[in-house]
């Protein structure tokens, strides 16, 4: 690794928050956190890396014994210019190795060469209890900030600003728990401005995070058309003898058949948690705290469309693919065909809503018949798909690496969402969604670009 590479060791009294601030600056979900102080004992380097260019944040123990240590450095420096080689001895020294651990692990990268970043709790009050270890980071000479976490709230943030500012050039409050993507960079715009020999480099680090910031939702919008197009042109069949035997195996495809849904939708938001870096993240569908089950018909409008809304969609795409009308409507259509092609996309939306996918039983040529088990003819299915997909993808996306509790989960207005598009991206999603569930060829790539534009 470069050696010349910025790099920042995050320190400070245990359990305020070092390890979370590393964690979400890092993308990193493995590093531990937890309620217990002291769970970070050795000082551990996380590369930053993007392109091959990047920065390293070095999670470190917490301060344990500042005043003996302050104590000790001031028996070695008796004036300014050897306060920095009075820290460098201390690392150094085996005896401070042994009663100092955690100090000698946390000053060591500053030793280094690392810029600091000292985290304090905002929602605890300032105290000269703080000072001594102030006081040594300050003898290390390492360009250095202060950040303030508001763990529970911001109560304190003030009288801490206060105190900082005498010890530190910059004082920034952030909170590793919520704070966005903007925020992030906003930090990193902060730090390059810590080491003029640094900034540059910085600089590009921050371009190239909004690069794979933009090109990970051109990958989610990828996820979520492929995941579409797989549900609704997914089959299940199966070759039998006698159409006796059909019957007894329609209920089997039909499990197959959702089993198989089910799967391709939790493999589109594993694909999902991975382009996020939140692989660990556990989530299932049937984790979900509410419903519906994918195939409930009847709490789908929670996802999709409500049947109303569907109606006006297939109005709207309806004078343009309103003259193929499939069976199931066929009845219908049948009364309305005088009407027009607008009415007859409405009458089939709310006809279609009540039924997923059918079966089919057809005689082989040589001998036997063939029993399948759709594809989707429900013109709801894509809205219900993409609604789900898209809340999801808003919690994931925007979930900071050092939170670790389960998702929240809250309906999103699907429909208020696709409100928000140009009428001609509307336009293109329900006609991409009408193609789908009558399986013609879509293009895929102008589908990605519509989606895109709902992320
Ligand atoms: N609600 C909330 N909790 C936080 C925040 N930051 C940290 N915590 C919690 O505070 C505790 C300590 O966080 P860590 O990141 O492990 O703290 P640390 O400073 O690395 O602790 P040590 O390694 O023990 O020195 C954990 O339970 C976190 O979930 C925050 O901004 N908001
Ligand atoms: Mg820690």
């Amino acid at each position: 690794m470069n050696e010349n590479i910025a790099k920042f060791a995050v320190v400070g009294h245990p359990n305020k928050g070092k390890s979370s601030i590393v964690s979400t600056l890092s993308h990193n979900e493995s590093i531990r956190i937890s309620s217990q102080s002291g769970t970070t004992k050795k000082s551990t380097g996380f590369h930053v890396d993007n392109n091959n260019c990047g920065y390293k944040l070095i999670d470190t123990p917490g301060f344990q014994r500042p005043r003996k240590v302050l104590t000790w450095l001031k028996q070695k420096a008796s004036s300014a210019e050897m306060r920095s080689k009075a820290v460098a001895d201390f690392v150094d020294d085996l005896q401070c190795q042994r009663d100092f651990p955690d100090e000698v692990e946390l000053l060591k990268p500053l030793v280094d060469g690392a810029a600091i970043l000292y985290v304090v709790d905002g929602s605890r009050p300032y105290g000269p209890e703080y000072e001594a270890e102030m006081e040594i980071l300050r003898w290390s000479g390492q360009p250095s900030m202060a950040l303030i976490n508001p763990i529970e709230n911001t109560s304190h943030v003030e009288p801490w600003k206060n105190a900082l500012e005498q010890y530190f050039k910059m004082v920034r409050v952030f909170n590793p728990m919520d704070a966005e993507f903007t925020k992030q960079i906003d930090l990193l715009k902060a730090f390059a401005m810590l080491k003029p020999s640094w900034a540059e480099h910085l600089e590009q680090v921050m371009s190239d995070l909004n690069d794979k910031r933009q090109q990970q939702k051109r990958n989610s919008a990828i996820i979520l058309s492929r995941l579409v197009e797989d549900l609704c042109f997914y089959q299940e069949s199966q070759k039998v003898l006698t159409e006796d035997q059909a019957e007894i195996v329609k209920p089997l495809l039909e499990k197959k058949y959702y089993n198989w849904m089910i799967k391709r939708e939790q493999k589109a938001i594993d694909q999902l948690l991975a382009n996020y870096k939140h692989s660990q993240t556990k989530l299932s569908i049937d984790e979900l705290s509410l419903p519906p089950d994918l195939f409930d018909c009847e709490k789908w409008y929670l996802w999709g469309l409500s049947k109303n809304q569907l109606a006006t969609v297939s109005a709207m795409v309806g004078a343009a693919v309103g003259a193929s009308v499939d069976l199931a409507v066929a009845g219908a259509s049948f009364m309305a065909g005088a009407i027009g092609g607008g009415v007859l996309g409405f009458t089939g939306a709310w006809l279609g809503a009540d039924k997923l996918a059918s079966f089919d039983i057809k005689g082989l040529p040589l001998d036997g018949f063939e029993v399948s088990y759709g594809p989707i003819s429900n013109k709801n299915f894509p809205y219900v798909i993409i609604g789900r997909f898209i809340y999801l993808y808003q919690q994931i996306s925007e979930r900071n690496h050092a939170k670790r509790e389960a998702l929240e989960i809250e309906t999103k207005e699907l429909h208020q969402q696709i409100a928000n598009l140009e009428k001609s991206s509307q336009k293109l999603l329900h006609q991409s969604c009408e193609k789908l569930v009558k399986h013609r060829d879509i293009d895929i790539e102008k589908l990605q670009q519509t989606l895109l534009l709902l992320l």
